[in-house]
């Protein structure tokens, strides 16, 4: 019963998102008791928290500015993603996800990726990498299951404007269990397998992208992005590995790179708050980016905490915020064109 309950409330506070009712402050408060055995997460549950809250449940927040269908190629935010990029053109092709699998040492097991390989993909070019990691409860799938975040428009627009070059999109399963029967969950042990990721990206999926597909290689043609789960990841693999990886952006990053107690459950910290920088000497991204919307109903702010860290640390990066977005596809969408035009602005100048 208590469970159903909380499963409930789940339910209502991502549907209704940050909207300031009593209800999900009288959730917040209920959820602080709970432990992670009583909570019981629905499907509809953990595809919102893998790729962001479902597009019905979100208003699609119009751009604040009429670009009038020009993008103007400056290093400056835009918070809303350009409809002229989310938009489906009649004269653009756009790539398509296709599913692969990979042996993991790592994970001792094969595992799979989605890929979106640009529509005339062909082996006598080499490509940019975009290493994409989804949500808690996420797979390979929860980003090329969701039309609303636009990612094949917004990268094939960009591609066809000619801001960005032609890039490979991959969507990893982040879950890099050993155990092929362990499932994620809000509790410490569970989440290990998201830690373990770094390993899997780096000793064994980068490996078989970079084998088997053409690609240009080195941190300047390697892009790293997450969201969520996949955002605090991303956090983490850029502060541990900053020369693989160029260009990063971590949108609406969950809690626990450093210890903290939400809503969900206590979290150890990956590292301590002291820890958030590169180490002396590194090689450091060329754009570091840290997003959130200021109506984010699942991690709050935890992403400006990161960035109030990582900035009293003396760590570059850039942070801004969406307004009106939830834990959705309108941060999704204004992180990865954020991004794609960092790289852009960085590569022309
Ligand atoms: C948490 C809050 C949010 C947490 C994970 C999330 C593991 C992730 C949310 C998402 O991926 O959408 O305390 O702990």
């Amino acid at each position: 019963m208590r469970s159903k309950c909380i499963t409930i409330s789940l339910v209502l506070m991502l549907a209704l998102g940050a909207c300031g009712s009593n209800i999900q402050e009288d959730v917040i408060m209920e959820d602080n008791n709970i432990t992670s055995e009583e909570t019981e997460i629905s499907e509809e549950d953990m595809s919102s928290f893998a790729s962001g809250i479902a597009a019905d449940d979100t208003e699609e927040i119009p751009e604040d500015t009429a670009t009038n269908g020009e993008i103007v190629l400056n290093n400056e935010i835009e918070e809303r993603c350009p409809t002229t990029l989310t938009a489906t053109r009649s004269e653009v092709e756009y790539g398509e996800y296709t599913h692969g699998t990979y042996y993991s040492e790592t994970c001792g097991m094969e595992r799979g990726y989605s890929i979106l390989l640009p529509a005339s993909y062909s082996e006598d070019k080499k490509y940019p990498v975009l290493y994409l990691l989804h949500g808690i409860f996420g797979d390979e799938y929860s980003f090329s299951g969701d039309s609303g975040n636009k990612i094949k428009e917004i990268v094939g627009n960009m591609a066809a404007d000619g801001i960005i070059d032609e890039t490979i999109v991959v969507c990893p399963n982040m879950f890099a269990a050993w155990d092929p029967d362990q499932k994620p969950g809000f509790d410490a042990e569970s989440c290990l397998p998201y830690d373990n990721f770094i390993n899997d990206l780096t000793n064994d999926l980068m490996p078989y992208i970079e084998e088997n597909y053409s690609v240009l290689t080195g941190r300047e043609n390697t892009y790293l992005a997450g969201f969520s789960m996949g955002g605090r990841e991303t956090i983490y693999i850029t502060l541990k590995r900053p020369e693989l990886f160029g260009y990063v952006c971590a949108i609406s990053a969950a809690p626990g790179v450093v210890a903290t107690t939400d809503k969900f459950m206590s979290h150890t910290g990956q590292m301590e708050e002291s820890e958030m920088h590169f180490a002396d000497g590194a090689t450091e991204p060329n754009v570091f980016i840290i997003c959130c919307g200021t109506s984010d109903s699942v991690v709050g702010d935890y992403p400006k905490s990161y960035h109030e860290i990582l900035e009293a640390n003396g760590t570059d990066h850039i942070w801004y915020e969406i307004s009106g977005a939830d834990h959705d596809n309108n941060a999704i969408r204004s992180g990865l064109y954020n991004l794609f035009k960092q790289i852009a602005y960085d590569k022309k100048n």
